[in-house]
């Protein structure tokens, strides 16, 4: 017998699906920020988000927002949010999961009509990723009020800037401030969300409580050698900017696997300027991703890790150029919503887990503004990032049964006033 919170998540799951089946690549899932795919997959929800009866608009930037008013008087908004874009090769379940779980919360307060003592305002966000201009939380940085229009100029691999891409998209970027949910309107964000991580499978708990999320730096990387003819240069002669790449990459992975405090180090993507066969390398850019919950562990590592690159780039007469692209801090979780997410993983019956998010998600944006909570999902393996990316459909209605009781309890919290 099929529980009403299975039935719902088997809802979710068939827009999971749905959702997944619409990307820029036949057989995989790849949604980067601003393509057509993006695009069709933002509408499709924009649809079920009408269809759900919310006030729904596409904002600037890309958002997709559904918005169910409350009628008290000077109502803060609650916001229910995940992101929609993905990775290349991605999972189904990183973002989507957030925002149609959170999409069925408000269709049932809505059958139910409950009355609401805050407006509350469901968004899709736009760019969580950072996969075309590798600056993550676009979206969640516009609804904080916390984007940088520097961030408009800056360019894809084809050179199209963030400018155009929202221009392309039908948004106006001079109106982003205007998207912006004002800092003393919002009441909080609630993010549901997989873990991404192996804790909750290992200990075979469906939900975890969030305490805080780990900060990260992203950095480009340039070696500078000489190209060359690969048929005649000695190889005592070459300046190989692929080699000295590779020299620091182990480097970094050394140093990272032997840091007494769970530094992550990862280098994601490797980009041979004019590459041959026949050709020596004269430049390689990387992108290296640090990621540490402690601030100052992060920067003193960051700091190492720039010298072990130019320690690497003397020894073989290679310049480098290290260029910081992201850089966000770590945030804590709000005490208060965790009290109450707590109570609410309690009462439905679940074992209480807390973890820190290794991972980033447009909580981190949001933070600076609201206060934020999150409840991760346990997913095969904690594989993310990866189209192996699982979730059970008993563990999605677990994580429906639990942020339902999580709302409810914030709606008599705020009726009580
Ligand atoms: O990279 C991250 O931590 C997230 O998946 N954007
Ligand atoms: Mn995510
Ligand atoms: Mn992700």
């Amino acid at each position: 017998m099929t529980t009403g919170y299975q039935q719902r998540a088997t809802r979710i799951l068939q827009r999971i699906n749905e959702l997944a089946s619409i990307s820029e690549e036949p057989a995989v899932i790849t949604r980067t920020f601003g393509t057509d795919a993006f695009v069709k997959g933002s509408h499709l929800v924009a649809q079920w988000m009408q269809a759900a009866g919310l006030a729904t608009r596409i904002d600037n930037i890309g958002n997709v927002r559904g918005r169910l008013v409350s009628s008290s008087a000077n109502a803060k908004t609650l916001v229910i949010a995940s992101h929609i874009d993905t990775v290349v090769n991605a999972g189904k379940f990183d973002g989507p999961l957030g925002v149609l779980i959170g999409l069925d919360l408000i269709e049932q307060l809505i059958q139910q009509q409950v009355s609401l003592p805050f407006h509350l305002e469901l968004i899709a966000f736009c760019d969580e990723e950072g996969c075309r201009f590798h600056t993550t939380y676009l979206g969640s940085k516009v609804i904080a009020g916390q984007f940088d229009t520097d961030l408009l100029n800056k360019q894809d691999a084809a050179g199209n800037t963030l400018q155009q891409v929202i221009g392309s998209m039908g948004g106006d970027p001079g109106l982003l401030q205007q998207d912006a949910i004002p800092a003393e309107e919002w009441l909080g964000y609630f993010e549901i969300h997989i873990e991404q991580g192996p804790v909750l499978y290992e200990k075979n708990i469906p939900v975890g409580l969030v305490t805080a999320i780990a900060g990260q730096k992203r950095i480009a990387i340039t070696f500078t050698g000489e190209a060359g003819h690969a048929g005649t240069v000695p190889m005592t002669k070459r300046n190989d900017a692929l080699c000295a790449a590779a020299a620091f990459i182990l480097e970094v992975e050394r140093f990272a696997g032997t840091h007494p405090h769970q530094l992550l180090a990862t280098v994601g993507t490797v980009q041979i300027a004019h590459a041959a066969s026949n050709v020596i390398p004269g430049e390689v850019t990387i992108t290296l991703d640090l990621r540490h919950a402690d601030a100052a562990i992060l920067a003193s590592c960051h700091k190492q890790l720039q010298q072990l690159g130019l320690s690497v780039c003397e020894r073989r007469t290679i310049k480098m150029s290290w260029q910081a692209v992201q850089e966000t801090e770590g945030v804590s979780c709000d005490d208060t919503f965790n009290q109450l997410l707590e109570e609410a993983i309690q009462r439905s019956g679940y074992e209480l887990v807390k973890l820190v998010s290794g991972a980033g998600h447009d909580a981190v944006a949001v933070a600076a503004v609201a206060p934020v909570a999150m409840l991760f999902v346990r997913c095969f393996k904690g594989i993310s990032h990866n189209p192996s990316e699982n979730v059970e459909l008993n563990d999605l209605a677990a994580a429906v049964e639990v942020s339902a009781a999580f709302i409810h309890s914030l709606i008599q919290k705020y009726n009580r006033g």
